[in-house]
């Protein structure tokens, strides 16, 4: 058996494939929050990490970060690719479990192969997993592994989280293999969400299912179980996620001049209002340019004196209704620039790329405004980082009350994206406010930005973890 006493799983592996001009290829270890937070555990607990390493068909052996986390990778098809990822889990389950924003589709082979994959996965962490190892689970994907290694492993201590909402028990039960998900995360000893709502969902539905519940709900505790007839207990528990708030307020610190010129090219006396978001029909943009439209259209708001920076970041893009969605947003940005732009001066700077880190940053740090407008997203990083990335209190949010980060930045202009003026208020709102009150809006910003420091992705892991522990 192995050594590993720490095991992270999650859909996508933390590495890059490089090609080179003579098409050698190297896997490269790419850092993201998670890894970040999970690191030190994983350096401590001689961890491994198991996951897809994002390339069809093709994966590496095996091997070592240079901090000595074993990246342990799960190779994937392009049929597998098509029903595990592109089909049950972001056309069947993403849409579902964002209270059908578009249909689910309920397509029998998908599922097929949703749980050929969640066996493989369990397959090799079974191979890779020490004697009595803690199992970390991450996300919708792998909602059946749980239950599965469960049964190949009953020696492990396994946790499960959910990056994305749960949804009311009604809707849930739409699902065709609904028992055989709930029966996946059963297989876990403790189960988290991020929000108290999300959790009390999963109750709900346990309950309907005959399952006997104890407790209440809380959050970074576990005080609510699963009593199942076996005997087993599953906890649950509400753990919002975040960010390493440190290091982006520190590099945004650090970096204020080149703010200072972005902001400069897109004008030094307009209010700039950003938007940063996966293309996503969930992320609401499409509805935010027709707020800021409408508030041009009504002379709301002057066209040369603010500016909206859309960076729409490419996801999903073979399907169908990612597909609708970039074209009806890039038909939005063409049309307001039609009708309000100068020439040389956009109204909307639209940019369909993924920009790196450290550009990212500069534009959270240069924005007067950041508009944040989601149907309905699990937390909402952005948000997060926006706040991280003004230390001085400068900036204003605009923040749907269906991100789940509007539990924590209650501080935020909040707004309902399902409902143009309600959008259209909170964005005025913030923009005179900036203007006319801006000791109020420091006054937001200071509240919000110690919310973030305080409570940032390390709490989130060691709080998951420590209750996993614990059980
Ligand atoms: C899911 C849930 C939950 C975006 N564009 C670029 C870029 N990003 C980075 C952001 C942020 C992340 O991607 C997006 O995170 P979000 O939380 O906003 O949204 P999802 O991708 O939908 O994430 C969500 C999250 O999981 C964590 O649990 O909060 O609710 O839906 O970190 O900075 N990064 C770079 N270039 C870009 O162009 N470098």
């Amino acid at each position: 058996m192995s050594d590993n006493n720490f095991v992270v799983v999650a859909n996508r592996l933390p590495v890059d494939l490089h090609t080179a001009p003579d098409g050698t290829r190297t896997w490269t270890p790419s850092p993201g929050g998670l890894v970040a937070a999970l690191t030190p555990v994983l350096e401590k607990h001689n961890g491994c990490w198991v996951g897809w390493p994002g390339v069809v068909g093709d994966a590496p052996e095996p091997f070592r970060t240079e901090r000595g986390v074993l990246l342990h990778p799960v190779k994937l098809s392009q049929a597998d690719f098509e029903g595990f990822y592109e089909g049950f889990s972001n056309a069947t389950l993403w849409p579902l479990y964002h209270d059908l924003i578009v249909t689910p589709v309920y397509d029998r082979d998908w599922w097929h192969v949703y749980r050929e994959v969640n066996l493989r996965f369990a397959d090799e962490v079974a191979a890779v997993a020490a004697e009595g190892a803690t199992v970390w689970i991450q996300d919708y994907q792998l909602q059946l592994l749980p239950g599965i290694l469960r049964q190949l492993r009953p020696d492990l201590t396994i946790g499960f989280f959910l990056h994305i909402p749960f949804p009311a028990p009604d809707l849930f039960a739409q699902l065709p293999w609904r028992m055989e998900l709930v029966r996946g995360l059963l297989g876990a000893d403790l189960v988290g969400f991020h929000l108290e709502a999300n959790a009390r969902n999963f109750l709900a539905l346990a309950r309907r299912f005959g399952i006997e519940v104890s407790g209440e709900v809380s959050t970074r505790e576990v005080t609510a179980h699963l009593e199942l007839n076996n005997g087993r207990r599953v906890g649950v528990g509400a753990f919002p996620i975040s960010i390493d708030a440190a290091a982006m307020n520190e590099w945004s610190a650090a970096d204020l001049g080149g703010a200072e010129r972005l902001h400069a090219d897109l004008g030094h006396e307009r209010t700039v209002i950003l938007g940063v978001d996966r293309l996503d029909y969930t992320k609401g943009i499409l509805q935010r340019l027709k707020a800021f439209e409408e508030l041009l259209d009504t002379g709301a708001l002057n066209p040369e004196d603010v500016c909206l920076v859309q960076i729409a970041t490419p996801s999903r893009e073979r399907i169908t209704s990612y597909r609708k969605t970039r074209s009806q947003v890039e038909e939005a940005v063409g049309r307001i620039n039609g009708r309000f732009a100068q020439i040389g001066a956009p109204v909307v700077h639209y940019r369909h790329t993924s920009v790196p880190k450290d550009e990212l940053r500069r534009y959270y740090r240069m924005a007067d405004v950041m508009l944040v407008t989601p149907f309905k997203d699990g937390m909402n990083l952005v948000a997060k980082e926006y706040i991280a990335c003004h230390g001085d209190d400068s900036g204003a949010l605009v923040l749907s009350e269906f991100a789940g980060a509007a539990v924590e930045l209650t501080q935020a202009y909040l707004c309902n994206p399902f409902d143009i003026e309600s959008i259209k208020k909170a964005l005025r709102d913030a923009v005179v406010g900036l203007h006319n009150q801006p000791e109020v809006l420091a006054e937001r910003m200071h509240a919000m930005h110690a919310q973030v420091m305080e409570h940032d992705v390390d709490l989130w892991a060691n709080s998951f973890l420590d209750c996993l522990e614990k059980k």
